[in-house]
């Protein structure tokens, strides 16, 4: 008797555990989506951040042989492609999808199926990508990983060149992500306009929302020539056309222009939502309102604008004539303002304010700081005859870093803190998250201050391996222990994350005493997020609500 007791409770476990995966598989709600694309991209962090110790580990000490030099060239390229489609683009569309309706008081985005179907086919892209481990070479050989690089030029890329299968996965994955972020761009603007609840006027939209509309038009004009150069690419593969294939007329540099043409804005694409985080947290934080919303938007569409234009400041040693080198530089000079603009109105906004020190808050403060400094070595990367002594040496590997991972994962990092109580209802442990801070400044700075040095010592990026005579090992033993530094960081957040969810105290709706419509409705957030459609009179809804005596709405 007890026996088939203990058997029903089982199958009822069992059937309710397939019920709530069955729930999350076939969910069309963007909020679950949003958790999902989250989640997916946390787990190719942790495998694009593994890669990227064991890269360092490989460059710590000279004549190193940790690795083969082919291993390393694999590395390299799933590092690199992991981060900015599957972790990159995955994570900002994740907070996206799920910020977005709450945050301009609508029910769901505007196409739930086109959203999940997006969101499936990046988890299958990035799960392509790393089966090409044990695929790549087909049936008859081992597997292997691309190699090709993230960038992966022509003619590296034809089939004498890149026998196998590895390239063929490359090219899918990155074809199936960028369907996804298609999908997703076009979801986002749809919803933005045609979804906001009453009063919500474009000029009382929360700055992310404006943000992640003008970067998700960015995504749209960018990631749709990627994905027909991966057509392209694969047509060339396949059936024998020439587009990039100079021996039978085709054109190398073309796949540059493609490549590039989406490979810059990308990283602008990246960066808006970092934007758009900061633009929601130094407030709150500050307990002042933004400094300057109207050109905050301006900047930010045109910082949209100029970036479509200077693509080619990735080419200049390609030998380009020297009336577009001359447009490429100037182009690429012009984003310092918009982005100065941005810069001067968030120190605005902190000048004189509250300013709370919570863990959210630290991490924003530390992207400010880290993105003008990364600024400043983009302008001497961004000058023509600087680059012509840069270019392809770790001087360039240290700058994009230090907007990648300074601006862009400090911000993400902000975010998580922000809206995990919004999330998952419990309170993130600050303690943990502070330690999280400190121990991740400190090996950001050690990693990726050092890295500059060694590129202007002459290490080429990209090398396996060095002779001890170079006189580079000192900066790379330093920077290479800043990388461990890092993972260890990274683990102490994780572990905060899973830890959080199931003993941090309850949230309740509002913990940040902060004001946008997110945080009007119970934390998590109901499956229709708000009973009764809100309607808004200011650009602080929530803050009129608490305040009725000093109401935003009195001021607009
Ligand atoms: C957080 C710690 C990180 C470390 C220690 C790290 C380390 C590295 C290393 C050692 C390389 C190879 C450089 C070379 O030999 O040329 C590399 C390349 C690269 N990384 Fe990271 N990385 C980190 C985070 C990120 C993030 C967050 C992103 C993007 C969102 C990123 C994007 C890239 C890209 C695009 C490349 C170029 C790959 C290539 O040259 O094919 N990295 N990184
Ligand atoms: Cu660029």
């Amino acid at each position: 008797m007890d026996g088939t007791l203990v058997e029903a409770e089982e199958i009822a476990l069992r059937n309710s555990a397939l019920q709530v995966l069955h729930n999350w598989v076939t969910t069309v709600d963007h909020k679950k989506i949003g958790l999902m694309y989250i989640g997916s991209s946390l787990l190719f962090l942790v495998i694009a951040g593994i890669e990227a110790l064991v890269m360092r580990i490989q460059l710590a000490i000279p004549n190193n042989t940790f690795v083969s030099p082919q291993a390393f060239n694999r590395l390299f390229t799933m590092h690199g492609t992991t981060m900015v489609f599957f972790v990159g683009m995955s994570i900002l569309f994740g907070f996206g999808n799920y910020l977005i309706p709450l945050m301009i008081g609508a029910r769901d985005m505007a196409f739930p199926r086109l959203n999940a179907f997006s969101f499936w086919c990046t988890f299958f892209g990035g799960v392509l990508l790393y089966f090409s481990y044990v695929g790549g070479n087909g049936l008859s050989g081992a597997g292997s990983a691309p190699d090709v690089g993230w960038w992966a030029y022509a003619p590296l890329t034809a089939r004498p060149f890149s026998p196998g299968h590895s390239t063929d996965y490359w090219t899918l994955a990155v074809l199936l992500s960028g369907v996804s972020s298609i999908g997703s761009a076009v979801n986002i603007v749809t919803t933005v306009v045609s979804m906001r609840c009453p009063g919500m006027t474009l000029g009382r939209m929360p700055l992310l929302v404006w943000l992640y509309t003008v970067m998700s038009m960015m995504a749209f004009v960018t990631v749709s020539p990627l994905t027909a150069a991966q057509i392209m690419l694969m047509l060339d593969r396949y059936v024998g056309s020439h587009f990039f294939d100079t021996q039978a007329g085709g054109s190398a540099v073309l796949w540059m222009h493609f490549f590039w043409i989406f490979g810059h804005p990308e990283v602008y694409i990246l960066i808006m939502p970092a934007f758009a985080f900061a633009n929601e947290i130094i407030p709150v934080f500050s307990r002042k309102a933004i400094f300057g919303y109207p050109a905050m938007v301006a900047a930010s569409v045109g910082i949209g604008f100029v970036s479509l234009s200077v693509w080619a400041h990735h080419m200049f040693t390609v030998g380009m004539s020297a009336g577009a080198n001359t447009f490429f530089v100037l182009a690429t000079l012009t984003v310092a303002i918009p982005t100065g603009i941005k810069i001067f109105n968030w120190l605005a906004t902190l000048w004189g304010g509250k300013i709370h020190f919570t863990t959210p808050m630290l991490f924003a403060i530390g992207f400010l700081f880290q993105f003008l400094l990364a600024g400043l070595t983009g302008v001497m990367v961004g000058a023509a005859p600087f680059d012509w002594q840069l270019s392809g040496s770790y001087f360039v590997v240290a700058h994009f870093h230090y907007v990648l991972v300074g601006a862009i994962l400090f911000m993400l990092f902000a975010a998580f803190y922000y809206w995990y109580p919004k999330m998952t209802g419990r309170m993130a442990n600050e303690a943990l998250g502070k330690w999280h801070f400190w121990l991740f400044l400190i090996g950001f700075h050690v990693t990726f201050d050092f890295m500059h040095i060694p590129g202007i010592l002459g290490m080429p990026r990209r090398i396996y391996t060095y002779e001890a005579e170079r006189g580079w090992m000192v900066w790379n033993l330093i920077v290479s222990s800043g990388a461990l530094i890092q993972a260890v960081a990274t683990l102490i957040f994780v572990w905060n994350l899973i830890w959080s969810y199931f003993k941090g105290p309850l949230a309740g709706p509002d913990p940040w005493d902060a004001w946008t419509l997110e945080w009007s409705t119970s934390s998590p957030p109901p499956e229709y997020n708000f009973a009764i459609t809100p309607v808004v009179e200011s650009r602080r809804p929530l803050w009129d609500l608490k305040h009725p005596e000093d109401s935003d709405s009195y001021y607009e």
